[in-house]
């Protein structure tokens, strides 16, 4: 298991993961964002664009953010407050966090970072942002053994006032796919969403997996642990584990959007899709001295009905 801070191409710093197997991951401390995961046969799972990749020094200039990965969305999802556009975290160099307090698991004991993981600690605080607040947000990102990604996320409030404050947070996570035309979510059947492209207007879904024919822009509300992204062509099946994010959001901007938008190639809507384990329709409120933690866990399995290999409803059904 290895952990590196190293440079990329515009001299920015970023951390790679490694574990025995070749699985890797990068995790860029502008953002905090994981930029790159990698199977053992070295397959990139994340969409990152290629008009960045292409051309860093010009696409790629703080404050804005990467078109890709696992952006941050804190402490505001989308237009939903007064900040700008998915808040201010995304566009922050974090840094690496030595001390980080032990993460209690549900049994309140604390679960430091293993040695069968590679791991790294980043931290976020508060400074002359736009916020009035204090607080420290803690983001543990870990490559297990076998090449799962997991990513726990803590905000705390630092106030030293009895102010308490409220946010709403996703992580914004950009899956590559082989053509979204042969794409199909499960877990998200029969719930209620909002539909971003209707004023968030609510409707409930409809019974069966969701596939796309055009933009999709959703968040829905209670949504399960467990989301499948199944992806025929390449085989593949990502399985999305969240906890502490009741919301989860489904976007692929489509054509029109995609031509819209200047870090944005015109045909990669054809090869990503965002599934986004969220807080947005309760937002959190923190007392001073409170933390929230959310986490979730990507794991990416073979699947293909043909074979009989995985079936992704035995998946999501924990089989
Ligand atoms: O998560 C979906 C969404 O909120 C869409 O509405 C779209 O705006 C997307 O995020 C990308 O936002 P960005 O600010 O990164 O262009």
């Amino acid at each position: 298991m290895t952990t590196s801070l190293v440079k990329d191409a515009a001299g920015m710093d970023k951390v790679v993961l490694r574990e025995p197997l070749g699985a890797t991951a990068q995790v860029h401390l502008y953002g905090g964002q994981v930029t790159s995961w990698k199977n053992e046969r070295g397959e990139e799972l994340l969409f990152l664009s290629c008009k960045l990749l292409r051309s860093v020094q010009a696409i790629f200039k703080p404050p804005k953010a990467i078109r890709g990965g696992i952006p941050v969305c804190f402490p505001q999802f989308s237009n939903l407050g007064t900040l700008e556009q998915h808040g201010f975290a995304r566009n922050r160099v974090w840094a690496i966090d030595t001390d980080p307090p032990p993460i209690l698991n549900s049994s309140g004991s604390g679960s430091c970072s293993s040695n069968k993981n590679s791991t790294v600690d980043l931290i976020l605080k508060s400074s002359e942002d736009a916020w009035p607040h204090s607080f420290e947000v803690r983001m543990r990102v870990t490559l297990k053994r076998g090449g799962d990604l997991a990513q726990t996320i803590r905000v705390r409030n630092t106030n030293t006032d009895n102010k308490s404050f409220s946010f709403t947070i996703a992580l914004h996570t950009y899956f590559s796919v082989s053509d979204i035309n042969e794409v199909r979510i499960e877990g998200l059947e029969t719930l209620e969403y909002m539909d971003n492209l209707q004023q968030r207007k609510r409707f409930t879904e409809q019974g069966d997996s969701i596939t796309f024919d055009g933009e999709v822009d959703k968040v829905y509300l209670g949504a399960p642990t467990k989301i499948a992204i199944v992806d025929h062509e390449k085989k593949r099946t990502i399985v999305v584990k969240k906890e502490g994010f009741p919301d989860a959001v489904v976007w692929n901007p489509w054509d029109k959007r995609a031509k819209a938008m200047s870090d944005f190639g015109d045909d990669e809507y054809l090869h990503m899709v965002c599934v986004e384990p969220a807080v947005i329709e309760t937002p959190i409120t923190l007392k001073p001295g409170e933390e929230w933690r959310g986490r979730q866990e990507l794991s990416a399995v073979p699947s293909s009905y043909c074979s009989g290999q995985l079936d992704p409803g035995k998946v999501l059904q924990g089989k």
